[in-house]
């Protein structure tokens, strides 16, 4: 058994089975002279079939075995025989899987629902025994046709979690601790940066019995479109959420101010897709047990207009307040993969502004590289 490994990209080798040839055979039986054709059609090759399964969190099954070849068809035989199908090859996949084509980057599948079905790659068409070819006038033919290729294809499979709300913040802002306040998920919490290296998505429960889904994705900071720390590669999965939570470290505990890691956080959203950039947001003021995080957030309030929720996740404050808004502003936005996005309401310029050699502080980055080095490594399993 393999240790786990959230695996949320793979390219795959996908190729259904060919169709079974046509057969070509004549009745053969005692005492039947010229008991003329009697050969049986090909059956048709296997399909390769994605199916969504809620079940499957991860690609990690597929990563371990990329080729994904279906049966063939089995040949048509003789007495009017026809041959078997192929066995469809059904691989179940997590909801939320897009499948590119490798080539044209063409979306080929986008699996989203359980028990979602779709048909990757169909297998080719058996081929015909020389039955068919008799006529009066043509009363022993020997033609026959070969089954059809199945086809073939090279895939990316992207999985891109499917949660209606998505966390956004810096390292260390408490955005796993707040998903474990209002969820039942246990993410890991520590003190030092990338504490968080998979996306883990908790569910919120409420009274009437309905729920949302809140994704935590790791840290994201400054200069993240250029690969500092893990990058942009897990904002995929923030992709499919209709309203993002950015939760902000008021206090300022790793010695950056808010509004900085606010307008860094919104930088690195639009560098990575103007529609996520749009995506409607709520900020979330965290760690205001703090006294330093109340001085901090005079100044931070009158550059927004947002309203602006504080909370801890210390000592519990605000955090019902944010279960009910989230329930409050997601119900108006439209269900679905990808939810147009509502224009940001803030005071600051919305065009990103990158300033490459504007980093994070020296000293914190070389705090960084340690745990970075340490969560890629961890990742990569
Ligand atoms: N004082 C105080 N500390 C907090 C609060 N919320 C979180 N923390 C602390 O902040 C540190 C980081 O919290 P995490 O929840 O792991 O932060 P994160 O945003 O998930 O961090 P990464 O996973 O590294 O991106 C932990 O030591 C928490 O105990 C809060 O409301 N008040
Ligand atoms: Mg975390």
């Amino acid at each position: 058994m393999k240790a786990h490994k959230f695996v949320d990209s793979v390219g795959v080798h996908v190729r259904a089975g060919k169709g079974g040839d046509g057969s070509c055979s004549f009745r053969r039986e005692a005492c039947v002279e010229k008991g003329g054709p009697d050969g049986g059609d090909g059956g048709r090759g296997g399909h390769v079939i994605f199916v969504g399964d809620h079940d499957e969190d991860s690609l990690q099954r597929i990563y371990y075995s990329p080729l994904l070849f279906a049966e063939h068809g089995v040949p048509g035989r003789g007495q009017k025989m026809y041959g078997r199908n192929g066995k469809d090859l059904v691989i179940k996949v997590p909801c939320g899987t897009a499948v590119f084509d490798r080539d044209t980057g063409a979306v080929v599948a986008d699996i989203t629902d359980h028990r979602q079905e779709a048909i990757i790659a169909r297998g080719g068409k058996g081929g015909l025994g020389n039955v068919h070819w008799k006529t009066s006038t043509h009363q022993a033919p020997t033609e026959f046709t070969p089954g059809d290729l199945g086809e073939e294809f090279h895939l990316n499979l992207e999985l891109k979690l499917l949660a209606d709300v998505g966390l956004v913040g810096f390292p260390n802002a408490g955005k796993s601790s707040l998903l474990s306040r209002i969820s039942d998920a246990h993410p890991k919490v520590a003190a030092y940066p990338f504490t968080t290296i998979n996306p883990i998505v908790g569910t919120v429960c409420y009274p009437d019995f309905s729920q949302i889904r809140v994704a935590d994705v790791p840290g994201l900071i400054k200069g993240a479109h250029e690969g500092v720390g893990l990058g942009h590669e897990f904002l995929r999965h923030l992709e499919r959420s209709r309203l993002l939570l950015c939760v902000i470290d008021m206090a300022g505990v790793d010695g950056r101010e808010p509004w900085d890691d606010y307008k860094a956080l919104r930088n690195e959203l639009a560098l990575h897709s103007a529609e996520l950039a749009r995506r409607p947001m709520l900020v979330v003021a965290n760690k205001m047990d703090l006294p330093e995080a109340v001085e901090k957030l005079k100044s931070f309030r009158r550059r927004i207009r947002l309203p602006i929720l504080r909370i801890s996740t210390v000592d519990d404050r605000g955090i019902a307040e944010v279960k009910t808004r989230l329930w409050e502003e997601l119900r108006p936005l439209p269900r679905g993969t990808r939810a147009a996005g509502r224009p940001a309401t803030e005071l600051e310029t919305p065009a990103p502004v990158v300033d490459a050699s504007d980093e994070i502080v020296s000293a914190e980055k070389v705090r960084l590289a340690g745990f970075l080095d340490m969560a890629v490594r961890k990742r990569k399993g």
